[in-house]
């Protein structure tokens, strides 16, 4: 029989938050809090699975190469990452969000001829611009891209907008929606078909335990 244990990719944070539920929902419980502990392996209620804690741009990576059968990951990073090696196969509905194009109030996109657009998201960014036959020069940033604008190093920001606070509070305001952002529970592919016994189940419980908690939400 092939080894049948299971290792589930997740980040810190709010994907860790809003996953512990279904998780627990599924049968599978974390062992540790990873804003606690400082491991990065945690051992869970069933001795097959053990989630690794990694920052949310590597879950991808992990899945891709097999290094963690399973993941949790925003639509953001996944399609950043284009999905190689990965199956999609449960929408999640947690850590919701929009891709925006953002810029100073009052501004319009519409006006500018060759838009410098600051962002992590350049694939996402790229693609959206080309799409809509716009040119555009990406400025790669890693993060707080709301002073981008403010300082003149871009015309506009393409970040992650939920309350919208974060853009208000830099005199900045949504200009487009590029994508409704969730997260995804990932699978490697290699893993969907050697774990079957494993993976197929837990997508079940997953699944069940989405659709219920989007009936009561
Ligand atoms: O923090 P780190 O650099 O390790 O990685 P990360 O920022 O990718 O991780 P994390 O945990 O912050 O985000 C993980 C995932 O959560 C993202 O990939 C998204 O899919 C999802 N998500 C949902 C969000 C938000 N909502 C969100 N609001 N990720 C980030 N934000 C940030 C946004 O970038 C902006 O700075 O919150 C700010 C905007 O929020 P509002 O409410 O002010 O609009
Ligand atoms: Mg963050």
């Amino acid at each position: 029989m092939s080894d049948q244990t299971l290792t589930i990719a997740l980040s810190k944070g709010r994907i860790f938050e809003d996953t512990v539920p279904l998780l627990e929902a599924a049968g599978i419980e974390p062992l540790e809090d990873p804003e606690s502990s400082r491991k990065l392996i945690l051992e869970t209620s069933l001795p097959n699975i053990r989630l690794l804690i990694i920052r949310a741009t590597d879950v991808p990576t992990y899945v891709q190469h097999g290094a963690a059968d399973m993941g949790v990951a925003g639509k953001d990073v996944l399609m950043e990452h284009g999905g190689e090696g990965i199956y999609e196969p449960l929408d999640l509905a947690i850590a919701r969000c929009r891709l925006m194009v953002a810029g100073p109030k009052g501004g319009r996109l519409e006006s500018r001829h060759r838009l410098r657009v600051a962002t992590k998201f350049v694939e996402s960014a790229r693609a959206y611009f080309s799409r809509h036959g716009r040119q555009v020069e990406i400025i790669k940033l890693y993060g707080s891209m709301e002073l981008a604008p403010l300082v003149g190093l871009a015309d506009c920001i393409v970040d992650l907008v939920d309350t919208g606070g974060t853009l208000r509070a830099n005199g900045l305001e949504p200009w487009e929606t590029i994508a409704e952002i969730s997260s995804r529970l990932i699978v490697n592919k290699a893993s969907m078909k050697m774990k079957a016994e494993v993976v197929k189940p837990l997508i079940a419980r997953l699944k069940a335990a989405v659709d219920k908690h989007s009936t009561v939400a």
